[in-house]
């Protein structure tokens, strides 16, 4: 029955696959033989921000992320959260992967970019992925998640392409670094998952000081 469905899946993809995307395609098809990823809610976001509905709708294929050369491509988000958060971590599908290695999720505030962390997690196949950082930040206003892979490694997001909210980017290395910079007309499976924002350490206080805010 394994065997049936494998077969099947393989068969299917055949249609859509005339053989590999050239190096710097904005676009790329599933590699012959490798069979796609299914995107699943993880359940342990309670505080989710995202613009898409979970669904994969570009079967055998994705923008594409990374690539076998230069210039490589950026994929990523914008998300507005309606107050002050923390960053705590981010969520994505990726519907297959073509070559491995590490992607840095780079995490920034578009008014002031320098408010930033980065996570970086290795990927060689498609699945259900999460990055936590381990020093997040606050944010007071939309912000950017961008995927930057290191050069060489190859990929892709999942597409919901059903209602595109214009939050989501797509650049190659050639446009500009790590960052939003061209919109596409999709919403890739990211989510980031944030937190109230923690008190800001207090410093230089006296102890009579810190009674009175403790009070
Ligand atoms: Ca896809």
């Amino acid at each position: 029955m394994r065997a049936l469905r494998i077969f099947a899946v393989t068969a299917a993809l055949v249609g859509v696959s005339t053989g590999m995307a050239l190096a710097a395609d904005p676009v790329t098809t599933i590699p012959d033989g490798v069979v796609p990823a299914t995107p699943i809610d993880r359940g342990d976001c309670p505080n989710p921000i995202a613009h898409h509905d979970g669904t994969d709708d570009t079967p055998g294929s994705g923008s594409t992320l990374g690539g076998p050369s230069a210039p490589f491509w950026y994929l990523g988000v914008a998300h507005t959260p309606s107050g002050p958060v923390q960053i705590d971590a981010v969520q994505f599908f990726s519907e297959f992967w073509v070559t491995a290695g590490n992607v840095t999720v780079h995490v920034y505030e578009l008014d002031n970019p320098s408010n930033a962390a980065d996570a970086t997690i290795f990927i060689s196949a498609g699945g259900n992925y999460e990055v936590t950082f381990s020093e997040p930040v606050c944010v007071d206003s939309a912000y950017g998640v961008v995927f930057c892979p290191d050069p060489g490694v190859w990929g892709v997001l999942g597409e919901d392409t059903s209602a595109p909210d214009g939050t989501s980017y797509q650049n190659n290395t050639d446009q500009g670094g790590c960052q939003l910079i061209s919109p596409i007309g999709m919403d890739l499976l990211i989510t980031s998952c944030v937190s109230e924002c923690g008190p800001t350490p207090t410093v230089n206080a006296t102890w009579g000081t810190l009674k009175a805010n403790y009070r």
